[in-house]
């Protein structure tokens, strides 16, 4: 990857970033902490690695994103948007009753979208199908999910993680979240599941640990997919919660965000004069 090309991604995912800000401009509110530190992964799969087609979107040999933790929809809208899945102006109906963009992804109301998520731990069983069903059908396809950290308390991850392990779908990669923090507070103080990285080795699966927040290394990442053949892949990403929003960020009471005017303003001022230098480092 070149450095114009990195900063080409980043500018994607600041362009996301701010399609966030106007959904919570629309509604007011929003799960935007876990949206925000997933914002960089998923624009790179979305902007770099997945091969999917707006103009297209259930085409036979996709790659297949599971949002498994369903909460974190801001930052998949914010993507599918940018990517032309749908019409920008859709992002203002975001709180609104019948929007096609509501509080957790709903397959059936949004093209892009691959599964029903925001009940925490089924994601990643969802994928392992997904990736089977790809492998059985001898396609060339990779399915990625991404799950919070949090989420890993579910027990449902682990047997989803063992199978994929005993059938290795080498195909399937689990991106982890790691911001450190859920709903209630630090993830280690609510169920300690570190180190991560090793929980996943035990079971059988591939890993790294990168800065999810560094769009190199999401890169060298996702281009090393698998990580051993034979293997399911797991990314774990060290991010920031509320990555990009400076006087949230690594702040649990930005789980979920009460917006008022004043901090919107500073917040899409700072992101568009962020933009403009990774618009100009890219030189479009
Ligand atoms: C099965 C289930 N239990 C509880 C919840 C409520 N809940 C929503 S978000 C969340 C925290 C998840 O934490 P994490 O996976 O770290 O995501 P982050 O907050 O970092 O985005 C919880 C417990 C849920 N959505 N599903
Ligand atoms: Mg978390």
């Amino acid at each position: 990857m070149t450095e114009k090309e990195i900063a080409s991604l980043n500018a994607a995912a600041t362009r996301c970033r701010l399609n966030i800000l106007r959904m919570i401009r629309a509604s007011g509110h929003g799960h935007v902490g876990g949206a925000l530190s997933a914002m960089d992964m998923v624009a790179a799969l979305y902007f770099y690695k997945l091969n999917v087609d707006p103009s297209d979107p259930a085409k036979e040999d996709r790659d297949r994103f599971v949002l498994s933790a369903g909460h974190k929809c801001l930052c998949q809208y914010a993507a599918l948007a940018e990517k032309g899945f749908f019409e920008k102006s859709v992002l203002d109906t975001y709180g609104s009753l019948g929007s096609p963009i509501p509080g957790h992804p709903d397959m059936h109301k949004l093209p892009g979208v691959e599964a029903n998520t925001g009940a925490l731990g089924h994601g990643l069983a969802i994928s392992l199908g997904m990736a089977l069903a790809q492998k059985i059908d001898g396609k060339n396809a990779r399915t990625y999910t991404l799950l919070g950290d949090g989420e890993l308390a579910e027990g449902s991850n682990w047997e989803a993680a063992a199978a994929a392990a005993h059938h290795k779908v080498d195909n399937l990669t689990a991106i982890v979240d790691y911001n450190g923090l859920q709903i209630s507070g630090p993830v280690k103080e609510v169920m300690d599941l570190t180190p991560i990285s090793d929980h996943f080795r035990a079971f059988g699966w591939a890993v790294r640990d990168i800065d999810g927040n560094n769009m190199n290394e999401i890169t060298d990442a996702l281009d090393a997919l698998p990580f051993e053949k034979g293997k399911p892949s797991c990314i774990v990403a060290h991010t920031v919660k509320a990555k990009g929003l400076s006087f949230g960020e690594g702040n649990v009471s930005y789980h979920f965000w009460n917006a008022k005017e004043d901090q919107l303003m500073q917040a899409e001022e700072e992101l568009n004069a962020l933009l403009e230098d990774y618009e100009k480092e890219a030189g479009s």
